[in-house]
């Protein structure tokens, strides 16, 4: 008897025991945060910085906006290829507040209090951004407006929807789907889909 992982052959783009979706799931724990003024809404870089900084959805969306296109996959099984965001790159922001040494992790923080936390160098990563359009379209709100983290690399739990905090810190601080089972780097081409896989 096999008791191990049953891994199907898959081809180069789509990860193991993943199936591919035209529609858009909503997935995430909590509610879904309904904004009457943006001039309530910031967002604060803090922790290992040079210099913490609050920028308002209007800095925000002066920043330099990037482009990018990529695939998400959801840790319960469905991929979607071809998203195209448009938004502010993670490095963009970390050029903006200055990163010190000692930052190894970041910690993504949205409404609700929900967090989840990813490697330093996943967050710097060319294909990191914070977006606010996907396909041509703002976000809408269940899936993150104004603002959610997309980092294509990583099952997409780690992409946070509605952030409000960027947190450079010294430590790794597990976050919601990591501390209920989830892994806690989660590269799907390697299945770490939840805490026991390798
Ligand atoms: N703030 C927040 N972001 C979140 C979640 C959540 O529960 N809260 N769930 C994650 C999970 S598990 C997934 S699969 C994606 C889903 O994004 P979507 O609803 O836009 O498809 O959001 C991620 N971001
Ligand atoms: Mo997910």
């Amino acid at each position: 008897m096999y008791f191990g992982k049953i891994r199907k052959q898959t081809s180069g783009r789509v990860p193991p025991n993943q199936n591919v979706t035209t529609a858009f799931p909503v997935l995430h724990y909590g509610n879904v945060p309904y904004y009457k003024d943006m001039q309530e809404w910031n967002l604060q870089v803090f922790g290992e910085v040079e210099t913490e900084l609050s920028f308002s959805h209007e800095e925000v969306m002066n920043l330099p906006q990037t482009e990018y296109k990529n695939d998400i996959h959801c840790v319960t099984g469905w991929s979607k290829l071809d998203n195209v965001w448009k938004g502010v790159s993670a490095a963009e922001i970390a050029k903006q507040t200055g990163v010190k040494e000692t930052a190894q992790f970041v910690i993504l923080h949205a409404e609700e209090g929900w967090t989840t936390n990813l490697p330093i160098e996943d967050f710097l990563k060319d294909t990191s951004l914070l977006a606010h359009t996907h396909n041509g379209e703002l976000l809408a709100p269940e899936h993150g407006f104004p603002l959610r983290a997309v980092i294509p690399h990583l099952y997409f739990w780690k992409s946070a929807k509605w952030v409000r905090g960027i947190e450079f810190s010294k430590m790794d601080k597990p976050g919601f789907w990591e501390n209920n089972g989830y892994h806690n780097y989660g590269d799907p081409f390697r299945e770490q889909r939840f805490s026991w896989d390798d």
